[in-house]
């Protein structure tokens, strides 16, 4: 009798993964300019604590993935001290005087290399896990994100970080488009606005997972 596949129970079904080798953890952006104040997502106008309470459940996932030695991705959303990377209709959104590369009590808004572009620190990569700047939302756009999981032999992708229908959202559907397959974990990813993670979390596991698959932290952990 052949052993059954291992599962993660997800929604709208179970997420079958294809084996250790096939499957990384992506985590979007738990960045301090989104997730503390004085950072860019404040600059938005936006509360930024309600990103905080994924935090521990991030930190057991990267955790689990470590223990296992699974492949890790971070991406950090940031733009050259020139700003030559960012497009003026992307800094010209923001209030005068809190704009990208603009100076904020955490340094340079968005700008890499500013202390407040930098992971919340009890998410701080370690040695060996791979770092993708980006300049836009989704994380394949201007980055090397597809030859280096395509090097790495990765072909399904566990989702985690913030925003959860910007930068998380917009990640999926790349992945997606490009032959990933991707599940969402729930309870480690957040918005600023409740109703928009709550729609995204439906829509994209939709009509048969039309971008993917969602499921809790619990679910994923118990499947590793
Ligand atoms: N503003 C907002 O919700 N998000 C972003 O600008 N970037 C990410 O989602 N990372």
């Amino acid at each position: 009798m052949t052993p059954r596949a291992l599962e993660i129970a997800a929604r709208p079904h179970p997420f079958r993964l294809a084996g250790p080798d096939s499957v990384a953890l992506l985590v979007i952006d738990m960045q301090r300019d989104f997730l503390e104040p004085g950072g860019f997502g404040a600059a938005l106008g936006n509360d930024v604590r309600r990103l905080q309470r994924i935090v521990p459940t991030v930190r057991l996932l990267l955790d689990a993935f470590r223990e296992r030695g699974l492949p890790i991705l971070h991406t950090k959303e940031g733009h050259r001290p020139a700003l030559s990377d960012c497009p003026p209709a992307k800094r010209n959104r923001g209030a005068p005087g809190m704009r990208i590369g603009d100076v904020g009590p955490m340094g340079r808004i968005l700008v890499l290399g500013e202390p407040g572009n930098d992971f919340v620190p009890e998410l701080a990569p370690a040695p060996g896990e791979l770092v993708v700047p980006k300049p836009g939302k989704g994380a394949f756009y201007r980055t090397g994100l597809d030859a280096r999981l395509q090097a790495l032999g990765v072909s399904q992708l566990l989702l985690a970080g913030v925003t959860t229908e910007v930068c998380v959202q917009t990640t999926m559907r790349e992945a997606n488009d490009r032959g990933y397959e991707c599940l969402l974990i729930e309870d480690a990813t957040e918005s600023y606005f409740p109703e928009f993670k709550a729609a995204t979390l439906e829509m994209v596991r939709a009509q048969g997972a039309i971008v993917g698959w969602t499921a809790p932290a619990t679910a994923v952990l118990a499947a590793l």
